[in-house]
């Protein structure tokens, strides 16, 4: 059995055989919020149905505790700061409606690169990486876009300044504001159809929901019909969305075709019924909670069913791990900071983290650093926030992650030489990605002279 299974992965590229890939990624999705990864309060079969037939990442990272940096991460395999991505035009920490600055279209994202190997490309969803004509996913290697160009609580229902908030349709605003509260129904069977028109050739699904970011929208369907409140129906509805594309894939005879990726782009905001499980912080930290995520990959009779696996992952590694299911290697001709954790994937004994460390970035300011065990938060004379002011005189904590998830325990004093290890990798990052006032190797965002508001003709 497992020899079969391996015979089959490794030809599966070879062959032509290309695996589709869909990516399913939730907005402000807290690391405790769904039952495989022990909410006991929201109701989420369908993702654990999926947890149990596939593996779960329990140290999987988004780059970012916020919407704007961790997709550009997603999309080009590389940190926020790498792709000046990492603060907007001006200077918060994502973007906002009419921005100069977008993710640069000259970027491979995964979508050119899928592209580039024959595969139909479709973003349903909160795009969120520029709003200017030359941003939209349709010039970043997508075939098909259908969504809001960023996030919903942007629109002028909630401030007054902005164009009402748009759904897209490729470049096209066919609607606004956009009917919030049929859209995870709706992006769904926009999934549903991409993918049954596309069952014969491979493709890729990005498909990052709108939910469960604030303001809160469900459909008729799902309001009140949880126990918990109004954040639980949103949850429910997303189970059900995961559960109607699982379905979708598994009647069309593509289950042991298709790699499905079920997380969050950050964090949950803290209170009213949302959950970091163990972790400490929230949304917009580099406390764990902020960018720790829950993590579901399943591929039937390729990712074994049923595992877990603690070692150290991160969305910059989706593109290079799809390079190399997709039959080809990630760009060579610029730095890409993720790696090919295909090993970690399909359970090959031994398998270890490919990262010697990861680094946790409040916009342009490093704050922390972890390997596969220690995480060290760095002294700083003042800590950025990405929204009020900064934390003055924050001191230097050692917390050991195998131990104490929740952050709870400064062990910097018991550890000297951990520390100084960490602090030598905190300088190489340094050097390599930048800090405050040192630009590093960063490659330019993308940038428009005039931009103008995306509304209705
Ligand atoms: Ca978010």
């Amino acid at each position: 059995m497992v020899a079969g299974t391996l015979l089959v992965r490794s030809s599966f590229a070879q062959t032509g055989d290309k695996p589709n890939f869909i990516i399913i990624f939730c907005d402000d999705l807290g690391y405790g919020d769904v039952g495989c990864f022990g909410s006991k309060t929201h109701r989420t079969p369908n993702i654990d149905r999926m947890a149990d037939e596939g593996t779960r990442f329990t140290s999987f990272y988004v780059t970012s505790g916020v919407c704007t940096p961790s997709r550009s991460s997603l999309m080009t395999g590389c940190y926020p700061r790498r792709v000046n991505m990492h603060e907007s035009d001006g200077n918060e920490c994502v973007l906002f409606p009419v921005a100069r600055k977008g993710l640069n279209p000259s970027e491979i994202t995964i979508a050119d690169m899928l592209k580039g190997q024959g595969y139909a490309t479709v973003c349903v969803g909160k795009w969120h990486l520029g709003d200017q004509p030359d941003f939209l996913p349709t010039k970043q290697g997508f075939d098909y876009y259908y969504g809001i160009p960023y996030s919903n609580d942007m629109g002028a229902e909630q401030r007054p300044k902005n164009p009402p908030l748009p759904l897209l349709r490729n470049e096209k605003v066919i609607e606004a504001p956009a009917d919030q509260d049929t859209l995870t129904r709706r992006y769904t069977e926009e999934v549903a159809k991409f993918i049954t028109m596309n069952k014969d050739r491979p493709f890729f699904v990005y498909l990052p929901h709108t939910m469960p970011h604030v303001p809160l929208h469900v459909s008729d369907a799902f309001r009140g019909r949880s126990p918990n409140g109004m954040y639980a129906d949103v949850i429910e509805e997303l189970d059900w969305s995961v559960g109607r594309i699982l379905q979708t894939v598994r009647e069309l005879g593509l289950a042991e075709k298709t790699l499905v990726i079920f997380t969050s782009d950050n964090g949950a905001t803290g209170g009213k019924g949302r959950s970091n499980g163990p972790l400490r912080g929230a949304k917009g930290s580099t406390w764990e909670g902020g960018q720790r995520e829950p993590c579901v990959v399943w591929w039937p009779g390729h990712i074994p069913a049923g595992k877990t696996c603690d070692e150290l992952t991160t969305t910059m590694d989706l593109l290079p791990t799809f390079a190399r299911l997709a039959g080809t290697k990630a760009p060579t001709d610029r730095i890409i900071d993720g790696k090919d954790v295909w090993p970690l994937m399909a359970s090959r004994g031994g398998a270890k983290s490919p990262h010697e460390a990861f680094y946790y970035y409040q916009m342009d300011q490093l704050q922390a650093v972890r390997d596969d065990r220690w995480k060290l938060h760095l002294p700083l004379k003042v800590k950025r926030r990405n929204w009020g002011k900064g934390i003055p005189n924050r001191p230097m904590a050692l917390y050991d992650l195998k131990a104490d998830i929740g952050e709870k325990m400064n062990v910097a004093d018991r550890h000297p030489d951990v520390v100084k290890r960490l602090l030598a990798l905190a300088d190489k990052a340094r050097l390599d990605l930048g800090d405050v006032n040192h630009r590093g190797n960063q490659r330019p965002a993308g940038w428009v002279e005039i931009a103008k508001p995306l509304t209705k003709d």
